[in-house]
Parts: C-alpha cells; sequence; structure tokens
C-alpha cells in the first residue's frame, strides 16, 4: 500500500467503500465467479433470475437455502473487522455492498446499503408478507416453499438479473461515491452494473480510488491504486496505518 494512500486516508473526510463477495471468501462465503464459485455449476441466469425463479421454484428456492445455511454458519472476517474499524475514523462514511449475507452489519458496520438485498429476508410473490423460517421449512427437503396466508411462491429479499435496485439505494450511493475524498472497492470483480460504475464515478468525481482485490477487477485500470492480496490481509494493516498517521496529527 503507499504512502498516499495511508495519508489520503487519514486526512479523509468522506470515505466510501464498495464490496462485492470476495470480502466475506475468507469467512468461508463462496464468492460468484471464482473457480470454486457458487455459479461454477449454474449460469448466473440460471439462477438469479426471475424467469428460472418461476420456472424452477424448487431449484432456485433450494440454492438459497443452502446460501442462507452457509451464511448461518458463518461470521465476519479481518476484512469485515478492519471495515467496522474504518467507519468509526472517518468523519463521513458510507458501506456500499453487493454481499446479501449480513456480514458488514455483524462486523459492527452501521451506515450500510445493501446493493442487492439480504439472503436472511424472503417474501411471498403475490401478497408480499414477510416470510418466517417455518414458512421457508419446505426448502429444507427440496419441497416448493409457498406463502401460508395466499399461496404464493417465496422468494429471498435479493435484486435479481433485470431487477431494479431498492429504492434509494443508487442515489445513496452515487451520492456517497461523488463526495468521497477517498473510494476503496474491494472484493468484487466490478462486472455487474450498476454497482460496478461506482468506483469510476467516484474517480471522476476526484476521489482517490484503489481497490483490494486478489486479482484485478474488470475497472481496475481506471482505478489510482491496486492492492493484490485477500482483504483479510490487506486491510487490517491499511486501517491500521491510516489511524496512526490520523493520531500523530492530533
Ligand atoms: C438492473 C443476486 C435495471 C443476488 C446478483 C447486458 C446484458 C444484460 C444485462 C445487463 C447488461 N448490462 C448491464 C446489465 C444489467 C445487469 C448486469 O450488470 N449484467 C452484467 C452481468 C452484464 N444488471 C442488472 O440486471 C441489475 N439490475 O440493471 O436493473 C432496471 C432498471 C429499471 C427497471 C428494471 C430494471 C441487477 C444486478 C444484480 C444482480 N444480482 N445477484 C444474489 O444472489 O446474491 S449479481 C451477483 O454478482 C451478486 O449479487 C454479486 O453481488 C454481484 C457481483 O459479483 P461480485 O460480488 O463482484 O463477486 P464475483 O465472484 O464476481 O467476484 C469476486 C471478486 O473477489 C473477484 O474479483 C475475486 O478476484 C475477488 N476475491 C476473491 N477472494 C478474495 C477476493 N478479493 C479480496 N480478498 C479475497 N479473499
Amino acid at each position: 500500500m503507499s504512502d498516499e494512500l495511508i495519508r489520503r486516508l487519514a486526512d479523509a473526510d468522506h470515505v466510501a467503500v464498495l464490496t462485492g463477495a470476495g470480502v466475506s471468501a475468507e469467512s468461508g462465503v463462496p464468492t460468484f465467479r471464482d473457480e470454486d464459485g457458487l455459479w461454477d455449476r449454474f449460469s448466473p441466469q440460471e439462477l438469479a433470475h426471475v424467469d428460472a425463479f418461476l420456472e424452477n421454484p424448487d431449484l432456485v428456492q433450494g440454492w438459497y437455502a443452502h446460501r442462507r445455511k452457509v451464511v448461518t454458519e458463518t461470521e465476519p472476517n479481518p476484512a469485515h473487522r478492519a471495515l467496522a474499524d474504518l467507519e468509526t475514523l472517518a468523519p463521513n462514511f458510507l458501506l456500499i455492498t453487493q454481499n446479501v449475507d449480513d456480514l458488514h452489519q455483524q462486523a459492527g458496520n452501521d451506515n450500510v446499503v445493501e446493493l442487492h438485498g439480504n439472503i436472511r429476508r424472503s417474501y411471498c410473490i403475490d401478497c408480499g408478507r414477510e416470510a418466517s423460517e417455518e414458512d421457508l421449512a419446505p426448502t429444507r427437503e427440496g419441497k416448493v416453499a409457498k406463502c401460508p396466508d395466499c399461496d404464493g411462491l417465496l422468494r429471498p429479499d435479493v435484486v435479481w438479473f433485470g431487477e431494479r435496485l431498492p429504492e434509494g439505494a443508487m442515489e445513496k450511493a452515487q451520492q456517497a461515491a461523488a463526495a468521497a475524498d477517498v473510494f476503496l472497492s474491494v472484493g468484487t470483480s466490478a462486472v455487474v452494473y450498476p454497482a460496478a460504475g461506482l468506483p469510476v464515478a467516484a474517480a471522476e468525481h476526484g476521489a482517490y480510488t484503489a481497490e483490494v482485490n486478489t486479482g484485478r477487477s474488470a475497472v481496475a485500470d481506471d482505478l489510482d491504486e491496486v492492492l493484490l492480496g485477500k482483504a483479510g490481509e490487506v486491510l487490517p494493516p491499511l486501517v491500521e496505518s491510516a489511524r496512526e498517521e490520523a493520531d500523530a496529527r492530533t
């Protein structure tokens, strides 16, 4: 990591961070597009799309039931904790996540925008009633889970391809990107829009931009700095150094 990034983080009044599945990889949550990723066997359109859901509700409900189980068995890793620490350092901070695993909130981040929803919530596609764990129990036996009130199909509260992001989420994220002194992009391949447009939008508004990734993302060439490595190994020393630099000034 460069002294410039440390200095800018120490000085920053506004910090915004975009995260993707890579930040949860060290918690044991598989990513989407890595070799052993979730989409190794299925393509995104086969699963994360409402048409796939309506055609194969048991397959899609089963996939999300599996992912919910994985998520309930995982906990935040040092990358999540470093980002919670960073929120206490920056006067203005927003964590913009594409992840649906709730791990940033569990790590202690308060200012979180979930661009793609949250897998812990499910609802009925017909009446909108929120589904309980009990309502979802049939998915554990590979059966279709339906609404106890109206018999509608139950779906996860996540954003599928072709679906609109949650009301106001992208606006809040874009405002933070435009105001950012430093914008970090952590653990995302940056191929899914509109989320993937945020790091470049921040750069265009004058933010110092850096990505933390085990490989180069699709937007790496447009950023000021690329920190190659695991988020759980790169972020803790980065935030610690920024905090020491900030303390040295007071
Ligand atoms: C919308 C569901 C409009 C939730 C997901 C062209 C054709 C067709 C469509 C489009 C198109 N151009 C744009 C679109 C729109 C489409 C899109 O972007 N498609 C892409 C694929 C081309 N976008 C949409 O449809 C969005 N909606 O645009 O709506 C609209 C407007 C008005 C009215 C109606 C509609 C909706 C996008 C949301 C899709 N939902 N998932 C779920 O099941 O989780 S996307 C899916 O990919 C996940 O949500 C995930 O968040 C997202 C991004 O993936 P990443 O998080 O980046 O994960 P990935 O595995 O890819 O990468 C992991 C990275 O981590 C890698 O770089 C790896 O190197 C790194 N890494 C691994 N380990 C570590 C690490 N880094 C650090 N440390 C480690 N240890």
